[in-house]
């Protein structure tokens, strides 16, 4: 079975886990990864999309849960069930795919501009980019259309910020986790639009600013952090 999943919350992660059935991920944000990888529990945060295979190899009914400790969640019980799935009597699983694209792989010799963000500012009233809150007629940053770029985006805060960027697809290269000064390389490569940043992390991704121009954003995807003015403007030209 084939599940395609949406967090569309306005501010809460899921944790999910459905039961003992492994989450086969097959897809991010943006399309197919290569191939499956085996998940116990898959971690979805707002704006982020993901697709997932389960072999459901007996009958009975499973639940997918939602593991996740968000402070929203007061009177809900935990785990939550979001849904439940009923398997068929004697399910008969067939196998994973055991390949399923080519994701392409960005040459980091064509990079023309490496430019840092710092997401900060001090909940619950001010939620910045560089110190700064959104100005629809301010631009943040200028990009030279069909050029490459690496962006390395820090969380300062004791916050979960998911960084969305419209319109160019980006893949991660790298994180650092908090209170480390080494980069883990990104397992696999995956096209999204949407990543978690945790609480005093940082990512480094690279962003191909393919054939469209014009003006777009880029935001936290927790509305109350966004609307707060975590936003900056790209000019594409
Ligand atoms: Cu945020």
């Amino acid at each position: 079975m084939r599940l395609r999943l949406l967090n569309a919350s306005n501010a809460r992660s899921y944790l999910l886990k459905l039961e003992d059935i492994p989450l086969n991920l097959i897809a991010t944000d943006d399309g197919f990864i290569e191939k499956p990888i085996v998940l116990k529990e898959l971690l979805l945060t707002p704006g982020e999309r993901a697709e997932v295979m389960v072999q459901l190899d007996r009958s009975g009914s499973f639940s997918l849960l939602n593991l996740a400790d968000n402070s929203q969640n007061i009177g809900r019980e935990m785990p939550e069930p979001l849904l439940t799935i009923v398997a068929p009597d004697n399910p008969q699983p067939t196998p994973l795919p055991k390949r399923l694209a080519t994701v392409e792989e960005i040459d980091l010799s064509e990079v023309v501009q490496t430019r840092k963000f710092k997401f900060g500012g001090t909940a619950p009233f001010s939620y910045t980019i560089d110190g700064r809150t959104f100005k629809m007629d301010r631009i943040d940053a200028r990009v030279k259309v069909n050029t490459l770029e690496i962006w390395e985006i820090e969380n300062a805060t004791h916050l979960i910020h998911p960084f969305h960027l419209h319109t160019y697809p980006f893949q991660i290269l790298a994180r650092q986790a908090a209170q480390s000064d080494l980069w883990q390389p990104e397992p696999f490569r995956a096209w999204r639009d949407n990543i978690n940043l945790p609480a005093k992390e940082k990512v480094r991704i690279a962003i191909p600013f393919r054939d469209i121009t014009g003006r777009t954003v880029f935001h936290c995807h927790i509305s109350e952090h966004e609307d707060r003015g975590m936003m900056g403007v790209i000019q594409v030209t």
